[in-house]
């Protein structure tokens, strides 16, 4: 699927208004030595232009890139869902944007972090963009900590420098990341290639059926390529050799016709189990152990075309958790509510007031009737017998509650700043008790201590420091142990 046509060239160039240029290579000059005229306008044009190539890059998730492809529904999961794009045979176009968190845009592929798996399905109900990661949970549980946790993550405001003891200083402070920071110091840290690597919504979200039965949901996109990632050393040469490794891996599979693909299962919960699940089902720095409720198979995503232009199509790309369709709806989980401000938020001022009318973000196969207009670069419109509001003696666009089929949960009480309820089995170390315990073999383990000591080791500041090594011993004892050990043996050989 080409979002947009490039412009063919032509056998001579010309302004941006189209008018024959004179020269590529000489100014205007008055006589070979003499100065440059004003008018000169193609090359005052290509100075000014070139000032102004750059958007804002993202302000996380700066450095990715993305590919087209195709979603097709396999199994029937209509009995959960009657969004289209989930019905049976289904097949829709779609975008997909792999990323890492922290780094600008040129910082290397292969840095420890997690990836974003951003997917935007062009539906025949609107734009469906289901914007995850490559880890099913996150650091935090409430949307107002996010610029915090990111500024931790990210440059000292003095020595513009990334630093280990901000990053420990945060996450020994907020225990509820111990789950994702068990994650992201093991081997899903720095998967191999995007292309091995699963993908998940994380977030719990809502599906309703035709019957307007309410069910709760969890994506898992699985890598068909087969899980596989790269040891410190190895991503620490990479980082170095080419820190574009990731992207150029992508575009070289699809290039050569190797198009790597995911297979869509989901979780099921029935709506009524939320209320006495043994987690809090809305948690987003926990899963639903697969034993609770299995996953259910959907369906195959490929990713078989290269975007034309990377400025216009990857770089201006705009993901959204605002964009659902009828049968999906977002759940109480306080980040998700967030983002769905968050990002249109973004891309008004990164991109633009109109950044949905740029042909990767526009719906391809809907229509799109709304009262809103005008704004910069505005150039689509209504027809001119369209009215510019509603309701109007015409009869134009008005809602229609029922195809829009807005999802709904119950939510009563005092307006109140707390934590959201704990259910019998939530805590902040549990799940990453059982990443240790249950999920890592004694490989993955020890991988898992080296990462970490690499890491804490690096914290100068001996207050972090010791709460570091606190937090793991929450995580397993065990575990605490080896890190202090591994720590102390590389301090000794410093
Ligand atoms: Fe993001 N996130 N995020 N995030 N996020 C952005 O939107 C935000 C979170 C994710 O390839 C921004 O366009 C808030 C979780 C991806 O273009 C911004 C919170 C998950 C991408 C933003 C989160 C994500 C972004 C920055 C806490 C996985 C890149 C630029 C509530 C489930 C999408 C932009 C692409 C990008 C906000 C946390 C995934 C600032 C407020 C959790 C994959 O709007």
């Amino acid at each position: 699927m080409v979002a947009h046509e490039p412009r063919h060239p032509d056998k001579f160039t010309t302004t941006v208004a189209g008018n024959p240029a004179a020269s590529d290579h000489d100014s205007l000059t008055v006589g070979n030595d003499g100065p440059i005229v004003l008018h000169d306008v193609y090359a005052v044009e290509k100075l000014a232009q070139f000032n102004r190539e750059r958007v804002p890059e993202r302000v996380v998730h700066a450095k990715g890139s993305g590919a087209f492809g195709y979603f097709e529904t396999t199994e029937d999961v209509s009995q959960y869902t009657k969004a289209a794009l989930f019905q049976p045979g289904v097949k829709t176009d779609m975008l997909a944007r792999f990323s890492t968190v922290a780094g600008e845009q040129g910082a290397p592929d292969t840095w420890r972090d997690p990836r974003g798996f951003a997917l935007k399905f062009y539906t025949t109900e609107g734009n469906y963009d289901l914007v995850g990661n490559n880890t099913p949970v996150f650091f935090i549980r409430d949307t107002i900590k996010f610029p915090d946790f990111i500024h931790s993550q990210k440059r000292h405001p003095q020595t513009g420098l990334r630093s280990h003891d901000m990053q420990w200083d945060f996450w020994s402070q907020r225990t509820e990341s111990a789950h994702q920071v068990t994650w992201l110091m093991g081997d899903r840290g720095i998967p191999k290639t995007w292309r091995h690597m699963d993908g998940f919504g994380s977030h719990t979200y809502m599906w309703t059926n035709a019957a307007g039965e309410r069910f709760w949901v969890k994506y898992h996109f699985k890598t068909d390529q087969g899980n596989d990632f790269l040891t410190d050393a190895e991503a620490e040469k990479l980082a170095g050799s080419d820190p574009d490794y990731h992207r150029e891996d992508l575009f070289t599979a699809i290039d050569e016709g190797n198009f790597p693909s995911w297979t869509l299962y989901v979780q099921i919960m029935p709506f009524e189990e939320a209320k006495t699940y043994r987690f809090n089902p809305f948690d987003l720095t926990k899963v639903w152990p697969h034993g609770d409720y299995p996953l259910i198979k959907v369906g195959k995503m490929v990713l078989n075309e290269n975007p034309n232009n990377f400025f216009a199509e990857i770089e201006q790309a705009a993901f959204s958790p605002a964009n659902t369709v009828p049968g999906i709806g977002p759940s109480p989980d306080k980040m998700l509510l967030g983002r769905i401000f968050s990002y249109p938020d973004a891309h008004r001022y990164r991109i633009g007031a109109n950044f949905h009318q740029l042909p990767v973000n526009r719906a391809h196969h809907a229509p799109v009737n709304n009262y809103s207009i005008d704004g910069a670069m505005r150039y689509d419109f209504n027809a001119p017998e369209i009215p510019t509001y509603a309701p109007n003696h015409l009869g134009y666009p008005e809602a229609d509650p029922q195809r829009a089929a807005e999802v709904s949960w119950e939510a009563d009480g005092a307006l109140v700043r707390a934590a959201a309820t704990l259910h019998a089995e939530d805590d902040d170390f549990g799940q990453a008790r059982t990443l240790y315990t249950e999920v890592m073999d004694d490989a993955a383990r020890q991988r898992l201590v080296n990462n970490i000591a690499g890491h804490v080791g690096d914290v100068q500041t001996p207050e972090i420091r010791e709460r570091a090594f606190g937090y793991w011993d929450q995580v397993h004892p065990e575990l605490g142990q080896r890190v202090r050990a591994a720590v102390a043996e590389q301090d000794a050989g410093q």
